[in-house]
């Protein structure tokens, strides 16, 4: 008996462990809605594209499973692309089915026509088209396969004549995803263990490749009595329970990550693939263990680098390693990081007549939010200040746009986290530039009725941009926000609103703001002139404020100076 493609395609996704598809219906992905409807995923539309990508992508991270979302032709599915970047880069297995106009049109410039395959090339590890209604079955088989085996995603081109045929569907093609545990061999390893016993002072270097493997990290690190340095990526996963903690390196990292990076004589990179190469060593023998064989060496070069999973790679490296007994080299950065935590804490305090510093609402958050809190944070300022300010402790997770660097992820990200975790506090920290950019998914909130809490850092202006622009001596330009009040913005859309814009009354707003049923949405005035101040001072952005502040002057703006040096200085 035949059977409907859109039947064959829906079902594959199912079988692959699909439980969400994110997006907007319309013509050429009519049928497979239906298909949709009928099945046992569940249709999220979102109000524009984009958000649905993000949303995917966050619900494929935290729940590891994958993730539809699906378009129409042409601008519908296009639409997607830079939430399909973000996905993409966080490896995240989702899949996006784009409809296509009907075959006998394509290569016509047809109305809606869009070459899929061009666009989506860069940012997918699959990117077909479905040629036949024959192989509907075996090509979604493979699309789903290699977003969950290669981790990233899969764009699956469907034609609408094909979805609308019908054909005999006997072949079992289904989906296989293995989950082999991998390892170095084990002459690399005593190769890796000679270089590490013979180095004096030794650093770890943990990344995103450490989830899971918290124990096995703590004991290489206990026998070679070596502090531990991480990534922002890495924060969720090795900042708890960690008495060898130095912090991040980088420009959101301390003094204590960035120093003992440069100070050792072998440095252990696992699962990191920190991109900045001005933060990485040049006298020290880097080790670099990886899954990606491609990341080895790619930043900086390496003495040895080896494929492996980083949990399985300590437990087979650990009987290698010679304990030692002398801590002092890393007692001395436990310490250094000790001291800057306690000094950053002490700076953290309401602002000058009442104000309220994104530093300090952070905090604030940080310590009313559940104790296993999701967190989203979008580009600027507000991821900024997640990774300094908000505290890990095995359980919360922090989800930003690190390495593709987008504004707007905040809100929508937490669409796709509380779809996924419907009894977990999902908390977004969005910046104001951020939140109006997508503005519309609010309402994707409120007619999903998620429970979401949204911070909105409102510092009237593209912040962080500012803070570049000052670094480099120029005055901020185009950067001003005319806001709304986002709190009656919120009302007007059906979730909780409030204002607040003095200290005094942050701590009982924000305690209100988490304990709402529902959707709710603090909309909080912050300092606009705070600045996000590197672990060490560069030569290049110190003249650079000195110019911009030399500038600013010059142009009658000496107040702005003055609200900068007290904000940040005083
Ligand atoms: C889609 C996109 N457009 C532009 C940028 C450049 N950019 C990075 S941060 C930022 C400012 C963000 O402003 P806001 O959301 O208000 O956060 P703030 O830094 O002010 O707290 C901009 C424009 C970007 N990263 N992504
Ligand atoms: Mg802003």
């Amino acid at each position: 008996m035949g059977k409907l493609v859109a039947d064959i395609i829906v079902e594959t996704l199912q079988s692959a462990g699909v439980k969400h598809c994110y997006g907007v219906v319309g013509d050429t992905l009519n049928l497979i809605a239906r298909s949709l409807e009928k099945s046992e995923i569940e249709w999220v539309s979102v109000r524009h594209e984009e958000a649905g990508a993000f949303a995917a992508q966050a619900e494929a991270q935290v729940a590891d499973r994958l993730t539809a979302v699906a378009g129409s032709c042409g601008p519908g599915s296009l639409h997607f692309i830079n939430g399909i970047f973000e996905a993409n880069r966080n490896r995240a297995p989702v899949i996006l089915i784009a409809s296509q106009i009907i075959r006998d049109e394509l290569g016509f410039d047809f109305i809606q026509e869009v070459d899929f395959k061009q666009v989506y090339r860069d940012c997918s590890v699959f990117c077909d088209m479905i040629h036949t209604p024959e192989q509907a079955r075996r090509k979604t088989v493979i699309a789903c396969q290699t977003a969950l085996a290669k981790r990233g995603v899969a764009v699956l081109i469907v034609p609408a004549d094909i979805s609308a045929s019908v054909v005999d569907d006997s072949i079992p093609y289904a989906v296989h995803v293995s989950r082999p545990v991998t390892r170095p061999n084990d002459a690399d390893l005593t190769e890796i263990a000679d270089i590490l016993n013979k180095s004096e002072n030794v650093v770890l270097y943990g990344g995103s490749g450490c989830q899971g493997a918290h124990q096995e990290i703590l004991a290489v690190a206990n026998k070679l009595k070596a502090p531990i340095a991480h990534t922002s990526r890495a924060k969720d996963f090795l900042e708890f329970d960690n008495p060898y903690n130095i912090g991040m390196t980088g420009m959101l990292g301390n003094e204590a990550g960035y120093h003992a990076l440069l100070d050792c004589d072998a440095l252990l990179m696992l699962g990191a693939d920190f991109a900045w190469r001005q933060f990485y060593p040049d006298k020290a023998k880097i080790i670099q263990v990886d899954i990606d064989p491609t990341h080895l060496g790619r930043r900086h070069p390496i003495a040895k680098g080896v494929v492996g999973d980083v949990k399985a790679t300590l437990e087979a490296l650990l009987p290698k390693l010679v304990e030692r007994s002398d801590a002092s080299f890393r007692a001395a950065y436990v310490k250094r990081y000790a001291e800057y935590r306690e000094s950053e804490r002490a700076k953290v305090a309401v602002g000058h007549e009442g104000s309220i510093p994104g530093t300090y609402l952070t905090q604030v958050i940080s310590r009313h939010a559940a104790e296993d809190a999701l967190f989203t944070a979008d580009d600027g300022t507000p991821a900024a200040w997640a990774y300094r300010h908000i505290d890990a402790n095995g359980q919360r997770r922090i989800f930003a746009s690190l390495l593709h660097g987008t504004m707007a992820n905040g809100m929508p990200s937490a669409i796709g986290l509380q779809k996924a975790e419907p009894g977990r506090q999902v908390v977004c920290m969005a910046g104001d530039g951020g939140i109006s950019m997508l503005f519309g998914d609010l309402m994707t909130i409120v007619q999903q009725e998620l429970p979401i809490k949204i911070a909105v850092y409102d510092n009237g202006k593209l912040g962080f941009v500012e803070i570049e622009q000052k670094a480099e001596g120029m005055l901020d330009t185009f950067t001003k926000l005319k806001n709304p009040n986002f709190a009656g913005v919120a009302r007007a859309l059906g979730l909780w609103g409030q204002t607040v814009s003095d200290a005094d009354q942050l701590e009982a707003a924000v305690k209100d703001w988490l304990a709402q049923p529902g959707p709710a949405l603090l909309h909080v005035h912050v300092n606009p002139m705070q600045l996000v101040m590197p672990p060490f001072m560069q030569v290049e952005p110190t003249i650079g404020m000195a110019l911009y502040s030399t500038r600013a002057i010059l142009h009658g703006r000496g107040g702005d100076v003055w609200e900068m040096v007290r904000e940040n200085f005083l």
